[in-house]
């Protein structure tokens, strides 16, 4: 009698410590593919945002010369700027809608009345904006330019000299590494000084 009782107690032991486990397996799995699932989606949405960085910055052109940005898509798909804007530290968003730029190439943007913006990249240091709609997809801030966090500003290039990823479309998120005075090469390849 008590052994058949005992062994009951032990058949229902089993099944309720087979039934944590079945539960705590299934709920984990459902967590663990929740994080795999969030993950993939942060990283691809990393991956799948397009890769374009403001590549190169021209504020203080030699004599007789134009300010001029210049765009890297660093992907393998041409991509539409439509609803993309930039922006300097005026934060008056300059729309650049219309341009498509094309894989792994470069598109340079050049200041002037009817041309690409007319906002002033101050020489001794201001910020740049490339937005698609409201969300940011680069910025980069160099010299004096006070953005919460002037350590890490790109350098001031000397007059006739650019600054510029090296390589083409690095971007630790720290302007200062990322980004070296050298010789202009709008839109073409960047040249380690
Ligand atoms: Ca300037
Ligand atoms: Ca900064
Ligand atoms: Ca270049």
């Amino acid at each position: 009698m008590a052994s058949k009782k005992s062994k009951k107690l032990i058949l229902l032991f089993v099944f309720f410590l087979g039934l944590s486990v079945f539960l705590s397996a299934k709920s984990n799995a459902y967590f663990s593919d929740k994080i795999s699932s969030t993950s993939s989606f942060s990283a691809g949405n990393w991956e799948t945002n397009p890769k374009i960085v403001i590549n190169e910055i021209y504020p203080n052109p030699a004599a007789g010369g134009l300010e001029q940005i210049e765009l890297y898509n660093d992907s393998d798909n041409d991509i539409d700027l439509t609803d993309w804007t930039i922006e300097d530290g005026n934060y008056s968003p300059r729309s650049l809608t219309g341009k498509i730029i094309l894989a792994k190439s470069f598109l340079v943007l050049t200041k002037g009345s009817g041309a690409d913006f007319t906002f002033g990249l101050n020489n001794d240091g201001d910020i740049l904006i490339l937005k698609k709609g409201i969300e940011i997809i680069d910025q980069v801030s160099w010299g004096i330019w006070v953005d919460g966090n002037l350590v890490d500003n790109a350098v001031n290039p000397a007059q006739g000299k650019s600054i510029g990823r090296y390589p083409d479309g690095l971007d630790t998120n720290f302007d200062l590494l990322d980004f070296n005075e050298m010789n202009i090469s709008l839109g073409l390849i960047n040249i380690y000084p």
